[in-house]
């Protein structure tokens, strides 16, 4: 409960602000504004909004090549595009976008150069869809670990652009081609070889991003989207898509994105994100009281669809379905919500995502079995667990270090 105070308390105190002084200051102002906006004309309108003062929610930006969604401080499912989750590897490039050229050339009938307004007279297409590392899981982790440290890499956005496929029509893809190239113009010279597929079916060259045009950060002036495919291959500042019959076997995906398995082989192309889920409220640094507590978290599947979100307030002994909330998108995050009655006693409250693939988000134990002990911190979904002290601190469960 907040602290009792009277509406009369309310109005002295603004009349003793404004008192104070023959002109109030600004700070002034705001006090007796806050305590009654009845009494005092508000601010005026401007040209782009800001947030509250009150409101400090911020990206962890301090990996400086990297930085992370605050996703316990989030609502709904679209991620602001400010605190979008940034992931370079070489800095984030100034791209002029008068002089910022898109190259598609190979195996097509017409070679093409592309100038981003020529990119934005094409057929516009919107997509809401998930971007997420894959490396998003923690390097190090104490039970001081926020949401955001455990997988803050990734973030909901309605991206806005040009089909992949309409390009490729233009340019007159081979039947041949099999595979693209996408490389980026930033100092890493980002490059990721693509199955034709993705394209026919539903990548996009992105130029906007929740109705503004893309962040610096985020690729601009155009990148490459590829729903539920993991991060790295969404080359950002794209500006060369070459075709060919097969990939062309790139420093990312012969030595660094790739998954040595359990069995001594290893998986050279893992695209597709499995699906993940993760408890943003309560989490740490919370602290719950006995009674009725709304657990709260976002849930994701680079396979399609969520199609039910199981909650465990026991250590994972039993589950129950929780409450999906709209809109439930394919390769989105959802929203999942589960009444929780705390009696005071120390447990564990996790969830488990399952997509409508039938896909079970994996236990940290299985993933393990499945990976082996080669396997490196890419492309991990395991189920987190948050411990609830008896005097109601939520800390994270840590688990031992992935490469131990
Ligand atoms: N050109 C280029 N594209 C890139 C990268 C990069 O360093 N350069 N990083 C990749 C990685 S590792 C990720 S996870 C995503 C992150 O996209 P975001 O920064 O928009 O969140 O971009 C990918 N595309
Ligand atoms: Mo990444």
């Amino acid at each position: 409960m907040p602290n009792k105070v009277s509406r009369r308390d309310l109005l002295a105190g603004a009349a003793g602000a404004l008192g104070a002084a023959a002109l109030p200051s600004a700070r002034e102002r705001v006090q007796a504004q806050e305590a009654d906006t009845t009494r005092v004309p508000g601010g005026p309108a401007s040209a782009r909004g800001g947030r509250s003062p009150h409101v400090t929610v911020q990206r962890d930006a301090r990996g400086g090549l990297a930085s992370r969604t605050p996703l316990q401080d989030l609502h709904g499912t679209i991620t602001p595009s400010d605190l979008h989750f940034e992931r370079h590897h070489a800095g984030i490039p100034a791209v002029d976008p008068e002089a910022y050229r898109l190259l598609v050339h190979g195996m097509v009938e017409r070679p093409m150069v592309f100038t981003l307004a020529e990119l934005k007279r094409f057929p516009a297409t919107s997509r809401i869809c998930f971007l997420e590392c894959s490396g998003n899981y923690p390097t190090s982790a104490g039970p001081d670990t926020r949401p955001e440290a455990v997988c803050g890499m990734t973030s909901t956005t309605e991206w806005t652009g040009v089909a992949l496929a309409t390009l490729f029509r233009e340019v007159g893809a081979s039947p041949d081609a099999a595979w693209f190239l996408a490389e980026g113009q930033d100092a890493a010279v980002m490059t990721r070889s693509i199955p034709m597929e993705k394209a026919w079916d539903d990548a996009l060259i992105a130029y906007a991003q929740n109705g503004e045009p893309l962040r610096p950060g985020q690729g601009y002036p155009a990148r490459l989207l590829l729903p539920g495919w993991e991060g790295n291959s969404n080359v950002k500042w794209l500006r060369r898509v070459e075709l060919a019959d097969g990939p062309f076997m790139t420093r990312e995906e012969t030595s660094k994105y790739t998954d040595p398995l359990a069995d001594g082989t290893a998986r050279q192309f893992s695209f597709v994100f499995d699906a993940r889920s993760i408890i943003t409220a309560p989490a740490y640094p919370d602290v719950v009281e006995p009674g009725w507590v709304e657990i709260r978290g976002i849930a994701w599947s680079g396979r399609g669809t969520i199609a039910r979100v199981d909650v465990s307030t026991d250590g994972g002994r039993t589950w129950e379905s929780a409450r999906l909330q709209e809109p439930v998108l394919r390769q989105a995050h959802t929203r999942f919500r589960q009444l929780w009655r705390w009696d005071g006693t120390e447990t564990e409250i996790m969830s488990r995502a399952v997509d409508d693939t039938g896909y079970v988000q994996p236990t940290r134990a299985a993933l393990r079995a499945e990976r082996g002990r080669r396997a490196r911190r890419y492309h991990l979904n395991p189920i987190t667990a948050w411990r609830v002290r008896a005097g109601g601190q939520v800390e994270y469960r840590v688990e031992a270090p992935w490469d131990a």
